[in-house]
């Protein structure tokens, strides 16, 4: 180094960026893109701020607890699950390229437009995941997942396997809120930086670790968890490992990623297919999982390849580090 050197500024991909900024960016890298995925993830940057507020005051405002509804998988709808709902709908309304929008709280999915009249997305999403624990100010999210319309009837067009998302992420409402997403190109995250209303990018093309002895499961419901489950655990247990487990998918995937280990949830005696939601939980994790370098399977087969026939069906749930998912695998 010479004697002035380290006064120059570093300039690296570690410069001030904003989503917004990140976004045009790429778009610009892709010949003939057409803005679009600008313009949606915009109104989803919008819907996260607005929602991030609403969690941040809840308790204030007095809209934590239960809305006194149940959505369409029988559970209960908390007031903040309904409230970012409609957040997330009146901000993705406007945008002209949405064809469809699909929530975990809303038994059909909202038709805006066909393909003739320029509906081109289908955005599906959970708008609060983890919502029960919303009340002991536990960390929440919005995920969600962004497919390209084809030319079928509109209400059905969304039904494609994850492999074909155009942009999936979530926004992890915890001591921070943290926007992770891809569209292909890797994984970036942005934190929100309160005091400018900008999300700004803190690190690019995540990759993560290709093992860790961390797993994270329910292990309450262990006992009607097929054997090979089982089997994994005992595993871990003679192995050092350690469980980490919040209760709130967003938050456990996330700690997967940087961390590495293992995030599951199998078939239970409640759930013989897993609980989670395939085409607004487990795909976008899914795709975040596998462009970090990792790994996401429901029980052997690769998440991402399964063809969904319904909207709210359900699948269980195997994702992590490429190793260690690996080794979950082994066992089954
Ligand atoms: P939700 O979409 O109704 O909030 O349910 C999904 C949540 C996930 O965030 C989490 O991984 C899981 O349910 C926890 O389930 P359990 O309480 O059975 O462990
Ligand atoms: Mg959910």
């Amino acid at each position: 180094m010479t004697e002035t050197e380290h006064l120059q500024p570093r300039f690296t991909t570690d410069n001030l960026l904003s989503l917004q900024t990140h976004i045009l960016a790429e778009e610009k890298a892709h010949p003939g893109a057409t803005g679009d995925f600008s313009w949606l993830l915009s109104a989803i940057s919008l819907a996260a701020k607005t929602i991030a507020n609403k969690v941040r005051r809840a308790r204030i405002e007095n809209v934590l607890g239960d809305h006194g509804d149940r959505n369409i998988h029988g559970e209960a709808q908390q007031k903040l699950d309904v409230i970012s709902n409609e957040i997330i709908l009146r901000c993705l309304g406007d945008r002209a390229n949405v064809a469809v929008l699909a929530s975990e709280e809303d038994d059909a999915p909202v038709v805006l437009r066909s393909r003739g009249a320029g509906g081109r997305y289908a955005v599906l999403f959970d708008p609060l995941d983890g919502s029960s624990n919303v009340d002991y100010s536990v960390g929440v999210g919005t995920i969600f997942s962004i497919l390209q319309v084809d030319s079928g009837p509109v209400q059905s067009s969304y039904l494609q396997p994850g492999v074909r998302q155009k942009a999936a992420g979530y926004i992890l409402y915890g001591s921070s809120v943290v926007f992770v997403l891809t569209t292909g190109n890797g994984v970036n995250m942005f934190v929100l930086d309160q005091s400018i209303g900008a999300f700004v990018r803190v690190a690019s093309k995540i990759r993560m670790p290709e093992r860790s002895k961390i797993y994270s499961v329910n292990e309450a419901y262990r006992d009607s968890f097929p054997k090979g489950y089982r089997d994994y655990l005992d595993f871990a247990h003679a192995n050092g490992y350690s469980s980490r487990y919040i209760g709130s998918m967003v938050a456990d995937v996330h700690r997967t990623l940087l961390k590495g280990g293992v995030f599951l949830y199998p078939p239970t005696g409640t759930h013989a297919g897993g609980k989670l939601r395939l085409m607004y939980e487990a795909n976008p994790m899914a795709w975040i999982m596998e462009q970090a370098g990792g790994r996401a399977c429901a029980g052997r087969d690769r998440i991402l390849d399964i063809a969904p026939t319904d909207l709210h069906e359900r699948t269980s749930v195997v994702m992590g580090s490429a190793g260690e998912v690996d080794e979950v695998l082994r066992h089954l």
